[in-house]
């Protein structure tokens, strides 16, 4: 039914998910789009009712905590078979990851993260939590949803699931797909409308059935812009405008085009081949992102390097070049480097089509563009 990854193993995403109350994780993921994605088999969630592994014979998993204070600890013992249970199942290393309020707090980076694994066991806590020696034993990741306090982990394992599935491959149709969304910009969502055209004396801004796309884009990207500067302006300190340019004809336009679309929604073009541009002084700032698609063996002006009146202000670049040698990249990247660009990565696209498409390198980019930022999560 589900496809077959490349090493034989089924597509998609295994979690296990360990807890005292295995309903409350099955009930919330029979619906929607999760629920449409597990009868597809593209995402299978087990539970594991650590219950079942009580030692007890009124099956109790917790007892008082040594020391004293209030409330119940959960016992190692039942904790670590019901892990081990998941562990038997295969040899693979998973990752064993602990909901709890002491966790680093997820974000969209982690959830991205993790969506690089087949598996992944949840381990959720209730009453005080879990005794320290079965995790010091067995637990990779403490993760945490948000500084407010739960009663347990099962709404934590729910929402980490439902993250992460979203980036498993056929779980989001086209139209849902987690590629070109808002947070990829550090910006929020533009707002929407659906019929009717007005609604209780209210109409839906005119631009939206003007028809004229280009116009609806920027409208949307202000109102983005607007909206982030009202309501998370954190945001808009980490968000980046992002700019495609290319050098070299038609081979270094496509992918330029091509990458900028993948990094952002509201990216905008700048084509190099235009002897006017490369006449004006440009200075680009340090919250701009530089793609720049070179073809290393087209033409070079006679008055010298094209790019010699681009500056930067520690402007990140990413540099991806057709044809030439390697030594001929590492010669611009230099250059460039010289003029105020701060190099994220810089690639050969022949090779780098071997490697992976442009969503990868585009992944690629944001994460080296946030981490190298300073900025943390995005
Ligand atoms: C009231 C008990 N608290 C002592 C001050 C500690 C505490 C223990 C267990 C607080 C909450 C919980 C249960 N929470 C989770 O298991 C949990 C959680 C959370 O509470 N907040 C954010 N993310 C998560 S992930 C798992």
């Amino acid at each position: 039914m589900s496809e077959q990854r490349e090493s034989g193993r089924p597509a998609g995403m295994d979690f296990y998910v360990l807890t005292l109350f295995p309903d409350m994780i099955r009930q919330a993921l029979e619906v929607s789009i999760l629920g449409r994605a597990s009868r597809k088999g593209l995402i299978r969630v087990q539970t594991v009712n650590i219950r079942d592994f009580s030692e007890d014979r009124h099956m109790r998993v917790d007892d008082y905590p040594y020391g004293g204070g209030a409330g119940m600890v959960m016992e190692a013992e039942p904790v670590c078979r019901a892990i081990e249970s998941v562990e038997q199942r295969s040899q693979k290393r998973r990752r064993v990851i602990y909901l709890t309020p002491q966790g680093r707090v997820l974000n969209q980076t982690i959830v991205e993260e993790l969506a690089k694994e087949e598996e992944l066991v949840l381990l959720c806590g209730h009453y005080e939590g879990i005794d320290e020696r079965v995790l010091e034993e067995k637990v990779t990741d403490y993760i945490s949803i948000g500084d407010y306090v739960l009663t347990g982990g099962e709404l934590g394992a729910l929402v980490l699931i439902d993250a992460v599935s979203r980036f498993v491959p056929g779980v989001l149709s086209n139209e849902e797909s987690a590629q070109f969304e808002s947070l990829q910009d550090n910006l929020l969502e533009y707002p929407h409308y659906t019929r009717p055209e007005v609604w209780r004396g209210r109409a839906v801004p005119e631009v939206l059935l003007s028809g004229d796309h280009r116009k609806i884009e920027a409208w949307r990207h202000e109102k983005s812009l607007e909206r982030t500067g009202e309501r998370r302006p954190d945001l808009l300190e980490k968000s980046f405008r992002t700019v495609g340019c290319w050098y070299g004809g038609e081979r270094a336009r496509s992918p330029a085009e091509e990458l900028t679309r993948w990094v952002s929604r509201y990216g905008s073009l700048m084509d190099y081949d235009r002897r006017k541009l490369q006449k004006q002084c440009r200075v680009m700032e340090k919250q701009e992102l530089l793609l720049l698609a070179v073809d290393l063996e087209a033409e070079w002006p006679k008055e010298g390097n094209p790019f010699r009146n681009l500056r930067g202000r520690e402007t990140p670049l990413a540099l991806l070049t057709l044809r030439g040698s390697r030594d001929s990249r590492e010669k611009l990247g230099r250059f460039l480097t010289e003029q105020g660009f701060r190099l994220l990565l810089s690639r050969d696209l022949t090779e780098q089509q071997k490697a992976g498409g442009m969503d990868l390198l585009a992944l690629e980019i944001r994460k080296k563009n946030t981490i190298e930022n300073g900025r943390g999560t995005r």
